[in-house]
C-alpha cells in the first residue's frame, strides 16, 4: 500500500553534514521525498513534536538536542513507506542497529540518533500535519 511517512534529519546528522547521504538512503529503497524543508525548532516546538514523550526522563533532554541546530523534516512516499523506513532507520539505540542502517552508520548514542521516523499511519497524518500544509503536500501519485 502506497504511504506517506514523517522523517526527520536530527541536529546531529545535520551537523555532520549527512542530509544528502540520508536521503540517498531513502531514495535508493525506493522512497520518494515529496515534501522538505530546513528548520531550526524552538524549544516549544520540539516540546510539543515530542508530547507523547513528557513523561520520560529523557523528554527534557530529548527537547534540548532537537533544539540545538537546524533539523531537516521531510515527508517521504512510497509502497509500505512508513515500516520501510524504520528499517532503514534502524533500532532506536545505534549500538543495537543492524549494520548499514542511518543510525548504525550516523547516530552518535541512544538519543543523538540522527534521524526520526513516524511509527503508525495515525502517528504519519499528525506528525506530517505539523510540520506541512496542504499547499506544501502534493496529492498522492
Ligand atoms: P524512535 O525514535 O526509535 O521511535 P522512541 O522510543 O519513540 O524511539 O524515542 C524517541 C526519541 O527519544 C529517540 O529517537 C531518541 O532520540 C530519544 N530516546 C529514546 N530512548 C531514549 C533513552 O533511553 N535515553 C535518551 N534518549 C532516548
Ligand atoms: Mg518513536
Amino acid at each position: 500500500m502506497k504511504e506517506r511517512t514523517l522523517s526527520i534529519i536530527k541536529p546531529d546528522a545535520v551537523e555532520k553534514n549527512k542530509i544528502g547521504a540520508i536521503l540517498s538512503k531513502f531514495e535508493d529503497a525506493g522512497l520518494r521525498v515529496v515534501a522538505a524543508k530546513r528548520l531550526h525548532l524552538t524549544s516549544e516546538q520540539a516540546g510539543a513534536f515530542y508530547a507523547v514523550h513528557k513523561e520520560r526522563p529523557f523528554y527534557g533532554s530529548l527537547c534540548e538536542f532537537m533544539t540545538s541546530g537546524p533539523v531537516l523534516v521531510s515527508v517521504l512516499e512510497g509502497e509500505n513507506a512508513i515500516a520501510r523506513n524504520r528499517e532503514l532507520m534502524g533500532a532506536t539505540d545505534p549500538a543495537k542497529a543492524a549494520d548499514g542502517t542511518i543510525r548504525k552508520l550516523y547516530a552518535t548514542n541512544i538519543e543523538r540518533n540522527a534521524v526520526h521516523g513516524s511509527d503508525a499511519p495515525e502517528t504519519a497524518r499528525v506528525e506530517i500535519g505539523f510540520f506541512f500544509n496542504g499547499l506544501e503536500l502534493p496529492p498522492m501519485e
